[in-house]
């Protein structure tokens, strides 16, 4: 398993399955979450919203799949952060829970490929060193399996590439 790190955009990125920083409404919000919807089409809030009516809001730390709709990753993953507020292990293992549902959700789609946004750290307020530690060492988890073959963190600040690079050393 392949693991690269980028600056950018998510919704212009051809991974099979992408994810979304959601809230448990699923019917979108701001920040990645709107650029997915807002860039993706109704194709996906449609889905978000048989979703919902089937199973109910999703909870912080679970993840549901859709369609990807006009974007060019074949599925979004949608997953719930934590807000940080006071923070605490808790909401680390959260966080740790969002990464590993959405690769969960990934290999039994047979998806060779996967992007992360760096889920909570924007208007959740989720430490950034801090997720993107949780991000790698919940990713490694999964480095022997055989079905995601790439996974690549999407950074959209750069402060948040240079904080990954940093920690990818490490690890
Ligand atoms: N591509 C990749 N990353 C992005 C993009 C993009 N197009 N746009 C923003 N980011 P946030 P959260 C980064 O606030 O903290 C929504 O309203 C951003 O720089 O999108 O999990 C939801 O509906 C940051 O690093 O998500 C929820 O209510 C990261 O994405 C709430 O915000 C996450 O920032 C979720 O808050």
């Amino acid at each position: 398993m392949n693991i690269k790190i980028i600056q950018g955009d998510i919704t212009t990125v051809s991974t099979e399955a992408i994810v979304n920083a959601a809230n448990s409404s699923l019917l979108g919000g701001s920040g990645v979450d709107g650029a997915i919807h807002r860039k993706g089409g109704t194709a996906i809030l449609e889905a978000c919203k048989k979703i919902k009516a089937a199973q109910g809001k999703c909870a912080v730390g679970q993840a549901v799949i859709t369609t990807a709709g006009k974007l060019p990753a074949q599925y979004v993953i949608h997953t719930v952060g934590p807000v940080w507020n006071d923070g605490g292990c808790e909401k680390v293992q959260l966080l740790s829970q969002c990464y590993e549902n959405a690769m969960k959700l990934a290999i039994n789609q047979h998806s060779n490929s996967i992007a992360f946004p760096c889920i909570s750290t924007g208007i959740y307020k989720f430490p950034k060193e801090l997720a993107a530690s949780t991000a790698i060492q919940t990713i490694l988890k999964f480095k022997d399996q055989k079905i995601i073959r790439e996974v690549t963190f999407v950074c959209y600040e750069s402060v948040d590439f240079e904080i990954y690079n940093q920690l990818i050393k490490t690890l």
